[in-house]
C-alpha cells in the first residue's frame, strides 16, 4: 500500500505539473502512460517475493530461455518444462498458479503417437491358464507426449467360462488411442464325483459286498487327476474314498462308509471268488474249505453253536496250513477274519 500511495502522488505531482506545462493533448498521452506503468508496478510482486530459483530437477537441460520472472526450459528429451511466477498463465499450464520447480507443459500439437497400454490379470492363472476365482484386470496407460486422457478402471471378473476376453482401451490428450485385452479362463467349480457298487452307511456280507467303483467329471477346465483308496481296521468297517481336481486347481473329496459283515453264505461266496482268482490254487482245497461252512451254518441252524465253533475253528485251522501253500497269504488273512466273525459273533 505504501508502494501505491508513493506512485498516486508521483502521478498527481506530474498532473499538477503537466496542467502548467503543457497543452490538452500532451497531458492525456503522459496520463496514457502513467496509468499503464503503475498498473503493471503494482501487479508485479514486490521484489522480496521474487523467487530465488534453483534448478534441481534430475535432466538435461537443452534450452533455457527466461520471461518475467518465470523460466521456459527444454529438456534433451523434448519435452518442455516451466517454473516461476505464473499470475497471467505466463507458465501456459492451463492455471495461474506460480510453481517453485519445473512443471511439464504438455500439448497436443504434433503428439501422433498412441500411448502404451498393459493389462495385467490378478491372480495370475495356473501352468494350465486357468483361475478358480475371481479375477481382477487391470490396465496400465503411459503416454510420452501429450499424455493420457483416459485410461480403463479396473474390472473384477466373476463369471465362469472359457476364453472371455477382456478388452481396454487407453486415449492421450491428442485424441490417439491404443487397445489391449486379455483373455480369461475362470473355473469355481468342483469336479463331481461319483461312486457306485457301494452306498455310504450300507452293511454287506463279506464276499458279497459289491466292489466299489467311481466316475468323475469337469464341465469347465476338465479332470485334471482322480484317485480312489479303500481304507478300513479288521475288513468291518470300510471307507472308500475318492479325490479328485480340475484343471484350474479344484480338488474335493468324497467317501461313501459301509460295513462288511462276514456270514456263511458270504464265506461261501468268498471262496468262490478266490478260487476262480487263482488265489486259492487247488479246487480240492477249496470245496473243503466250502463243506466246512456248509457243515457249520447246518450246526448253528440247529441251535448247536459249539458244533459249528468247533468245524469253523477246523476251518481256520486248514487255512492257517495252506497260507502261502495253496492259499495265498493276503486270501488267507481275510478268511481267517471272517471265520473269527463268524465265531464270536
Ligand atoms: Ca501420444
Ligand atoms: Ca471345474
Amino acid at each position: 500500500m505504501k508502494k501505491l500511495r508513493n506512485l498516486m502522488r508521483l502521478f498527481s505531482a506530474i498532473r499538477n505539473f503537466s496542467l502548467m506545462k503543457l497543452g490538452a493533448w500532451s497531458l492525456r498521452l503522459l496520463s496514457l502512460l502513467l496509468f499503464c506503468f503503475a498498473a503493471m508496478f503494482v501487479a508485479l510482486p514486490s521484489e522480496a517475493a521474487i523467487p530465488q530459483q534453483t534448478v534441481t530437477h534430475n535432466a538435461c537441460w537443452a534450452s533455457i530461455s527466461a520471461g518475467v520472472l518465470h523460466i521456459i526450459a527444454l529438456k534433451s528429451d523434448g519435452t518442455l518444462w516451466a517454473w516461476g511466477y505464473n499470475w497471467a498463465g505466463q507458465l501456459g499450464d492451463g492455471t495461474n498458479t506460480n510453481r517453485w520447480s519445473p512443471i511439464q507443459i504438455t500439448g497436443t500439437c504434433g503428439d501422433t503417437v498412441p500411448p502404451v497400454v498393459t493389462v495385467s490379470a490378478i491372480p495370475a492363472p495356473n501352468t494350465n491358464g486357468w483361475n478358480n476365482t475371481d479375477v481382477t484386470v487391470r490396465f496400465t496407460c503411459d503416454d510420452a507426449g501429450s499424455g493420457i486422457a483416459s485410461c480403463p478402471s479396473p474390472i473384477t471378473v466373476t463369471t465362469e467360462g472359457t476364453g472371455q476376453i477382456i478388452t481396454g482401451t487407453a486415449v492421450d490428450k491428442a485424441g490417439n488411442s491404443a487397445s489391449t485385452f486379455v483373455t480369461l479362463n475362470i473355473d469355481k467349480t468342483y469336479p463331481v464325483i461319483t461312486i457306485s457298487g457301494v452306498s455310504n452307511g450300507a452293511t454287506y456280507a463279506l464276499g458279497l459286498a459289491p466292489t466299489a467303483s467311481y466316475t468323475v467329471t469337469d464341465a469347465l477346465s476338465g479332470v485334471a487327476t482322480s484317485n480312489a483308496s479303500l481304507t478300513g481296521g479288521d475288513g468291518l468297517g470300510l471307507t472308500y474314498t475318492v479325490t479328485a481336481s480340475d484343471n484350474a486347481g479344484n480338488t474335493i473329496t468324497v467317501s461313501a462308509a459301509y460295513n462288511v459283515i462276514a456270514t456263511t453264505d458270504g464265506l461261501n461266496s468268498l471262496i468262490q471268488q478266490m478260487l476262480a482268482s487263482g488265489q486259492i490254487d487247488n479246487a480240492g482245497i477249496a470245496n473243503s474249505l466250502l463243506s466246512k461252512v456248509l457243515n457249520a451254518a447246518d450246526a448253528a441252524a440247529r441251535g448247536n453253536v459249539q458244533a459249528s465253533d468247533n468245524i469253523m475253528q477246523a476251518f481256520i485251522n486248514q487255512v492257517t496250513a495252506q497260507s502261502g501253500q495253496h492259499i495265498s497269504a493276503s486270501a488267507a488273512a481275510i478268511l481267517i477274519n471272517a471265520a473269527t466273525y463268524i465265531i464270536n459273533n
